[in-house]
C-alpha cells in the first residue's frame, strides 16, 4: 500500500468526518459515540460500526457510493490549506482502492481497519482511551 501509516495518523479523524481543529475537542464526544456498549474500549466490530455509520451520510444520494462530489460536499467551505477541493481529494485518494473514483462501503470501512491500527498502540485490536491520548 503506498498509503503509508504515517500518512493515516488522522485517519481515524478522517474516517468520521471531522475537521481536525473541532476534533481536538470533539474526540473524547466520537470515542463514547464509537464505544457502542460503554465499557471504555473501542472494538474492531464498535469501530467498523462507526465507519459505517459515517459512511451513510456522506452518500447522499444514496447511491453506495461516495463520489469526489459527495466527500466534498460534507466538508467545511472555510476549511484551510488546500481548502475542501484539496482535502476531498486527499481522502479519496486514501480510501479508493481500486481507484474507480469512488468509495465503497467496504472500502470506507477498509480505511477504517488501517487506521485503528494506527491509533491502537499496544495491538490488541481495541482502542481506549489511553491509546488517543498517548498521540
Ligand atoms: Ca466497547
Ligand atoms: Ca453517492
Ligand atoms: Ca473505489
Amino acid at each position: 500500500m503506498p498509503f503509508s501509516r504515517r500518512r493515516a495518523v488522522p485517519a481515524l479523524l478522517l474516517v468520521l468526518g471531522t475537521a481536525t481543529a473541532a476534533a481536538q475537542t470533539g474526540w473524547l464526544d466520537q470515542f463514547g459515540k464509537l464505544d457502542g456498549n460503554g465499557d471504555g474500549i473501542i472494538d474492531l466490530n464498535e469501530y467498523q460500526a462507526g465507519a459505517r455509520a459515517a459512511f451513510a451520510p456522506l452518500d447522499s444520494d444514496r447511491d453506495g457510493w461516495i463520489t469526489l462530489y459527495e466527500m466534498r460536499a460534507s466538508l467545511d467551505p472555510n476549511t484551510g490549506g488546500a481548502g475542501a477541493d484539496g482535502l476531498a481529494r486527499t481522502r479519496m485518494a486514501a480510501m479508493d482502492l481500486n481507484h474507480d473514483n469512488l468509495i465503497s462501503e467496504g472500502e470506507y470501512v477498509a480505511f477504517a481497519d488501517q487506521s485503528i491500527e494506527t491509533y491502537d498502540k499496544d495491538g490488541d485490536g481495541r482502542l481506549t482511551r489511553q491509546d488517543f491520548q498517548a498521540r
